[in-house]
């Protein structure tokens, strides 16, 4: 068990919130919330309710008492749960640090976690990941990650590697004797075993990456359609400018709009209108050519977003606008100035997809849109259930299965070439906790045996 100093921090968001939580880990986490605590704390460890004294102000508040080793970080550690007011929680902090606590780093208390071995790496990156997820999917991986579901997808493959390693070298020890403990066959067949579960580990899991990025959607349409008014009302904020002059929206603008399962960025760009007749850039013209520089920006967003969202005005009658790729969803707007039903209302614009039928100003069809978006942008279903990996885990397992490639090429070649790779398979294998390393391994297996000699 690493004891390090003693550490303290304000543990809750900053801001304005119900509670505030200033924890304090180490040795003399006790001794000095002790100094704070009025009355007795509970010396067993558990929670209890009553005031602190911060700066010779009587606090209420709630004390939480953890004794090592069971603890988030595994040493001593004390929370207490204060009213959410910053200022008493940054002198409750100066206060423990006046006794001689240590003001933590980012992430120190995860960190004496993983040293304390109370999580191992993976554990502790589902850790950061929880933190920083902004959507339903990632929180989801990220608390897999967490509960170490990760470590326990790669500990039959790294104890049939270690198994196998610890075999080729007890065959090793041993070859002056005519005894044999695993055949050229029985390894290649092993390591396929190993390398084909690997494979099939990365198959079937996700990019963290993937997850944390966030879904771009881009609206579409004519001049007028109404894209900066929904973008207004699906933001719940005056973030473009609206008016009835067609053109009003010239530069691309963006806001967060929060849905079920996530944010998304929504994107609104200048109106489009048929491809102008003069490609070349407007020619003298300034005007033509700031058209024509919208009309750029705003396809290169079309282009690179993650959806195109077309929006046209219901009971618009002309052709659809041209668009380098399909939409993903179209919406009629201004519903509430027609009162047929949409499908009777819907020019030729719509074709080929049904819209969503919608008014920013009523608010009519705007819930079906959200979940529309939202089922666009997270309904992955495959992403549900898969594991998420991050790019270290992806790189160890990708140098494991490297090893085990030139370990299956190296078959016939003596056992000692082969063990060498393996051990370079486990390493990378053990790298991805963080915790085992291939000695800790192979002396669990070998304890296993019982060789007699
Ligand atoms: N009646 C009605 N009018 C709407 C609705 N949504 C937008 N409008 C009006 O339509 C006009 C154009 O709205 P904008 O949001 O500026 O349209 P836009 O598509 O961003 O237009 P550009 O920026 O010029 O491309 C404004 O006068 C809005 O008030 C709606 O749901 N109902
Ligand atoms: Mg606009």
């Amino acid at each position: 068990m690493i004891s390090g100093d003693t550490i303290a921090a304000i543990s809750s968001a900053v801001g304005t919130a119900a509670r505030m939580v200033v924890r304090v880990s180490g040795p003399e986490a006790w001794e000095y919330a002790r100094r704070l605590w009025v009355g007795e704390m509970p010396a067993a460890g558990g929670a209890t309710r009553g005031g602190l004294s911060i700066r010779g102000m009587r606090v209420p508040g709630w004390v939480y008492c953890f004794r090592s080793p069971r603890s988030y970080t595994g040493e001593d550690l004390v929370e207490f749960h204060i009213p959410g007011n910053p200022l008493l929680a940054k002198m409750l902090l100066e206060n423990l640090l006046d006794s001689g606590a240590r003001s933590a780093g980012p992430g120190e208390f995860t960190a004496r976690a993983y040293f304390n071995g109370r999580l191992d790496l993976t554990q502790a990156e589902g850790v950061a990941a929880t933190i920083s997820a902004g959507s339903e999917l990632e929180l989801s991986a990220a608390r897999r990650l967490m509960a170490g579901e990760l470590a326990r997808r790669l500990a039959p493959v790294t104890d049939l590697v270690a198994q196998t390693l610890a075999l080729l070298e007890v065959g090793i020890d041993f070859s002056d004797e005519d005894v044999s403990f695993l055949s050229p066959a029985q390894a290649t067949e092993r390591i396929a075993q190993a390398d084909g579960t690997l494979t099939q580990l990365l198959a079937e899991s996700v990019r963290f990456e993937r997850l944390a990025h966030e879904p771009r959607v881009v609206l579409v349409g004519r001049p007028n359609a109404g894209k900066s008014t929904l973008l207004n009302a699906l933001a719940g904020h005056e973030r473009a400018v609206v008016s009835p002059v067609a053109g009003t929206t010239r530069d691309v603008l963006w806001a967060h709009v929060p849905l079920a399962r996530g944010l998304i960025r929504l994107i609104d760009v200048a109106g489009l209108e048929e491809t102008p007749e003069d490609s070349s850039g407007g020619g003298d013209d300034p005007h033509r050519q700031i058209e024509q520089r919208m009309r750029e920006h705003a396809l290169r967003c079309v282009e690179e977003a993650d959806h195109v969202v077309l929006m046209v005005e219901a009971r618009d009658e002309r052709p659809p606008i041209s668009l380098p790729r399909a939409p993903a969803l179209t919406v009629a707007s201004k519903i509430e100035l027609h009162t047929n039903s949409v499908e009777s209302i819907c020019g030729a614009g719509f074709q080929p997809a049904r819209p969503i039928a919608i008014s920013a100003h009523t608010g009519s069809g705007i819930p079906a849109l959200r979940e529309a978006l939202d089922r666009l942008c997270f309904g992955d279903t495959s992403a549900r259930s898969a594991m998420a990996l991050n790019a270290r885990h992806v790189r160890a397992i990708d140098e494991a299965r490297e090893s085990l490639s030139r370990a299956a090429q190296q078959a016939g070649a003596g056992p000692e070439l082969l063990a060498l790779e393996l051990r370079e398979a486990l390493d990378a294998l053990g790298s991805i906790s963080g915790r085992i390393s291939p000695d800790d391994l192979l002396g669990r297996i070998f304890s296993t045996f019982c060789i007699g000699k």
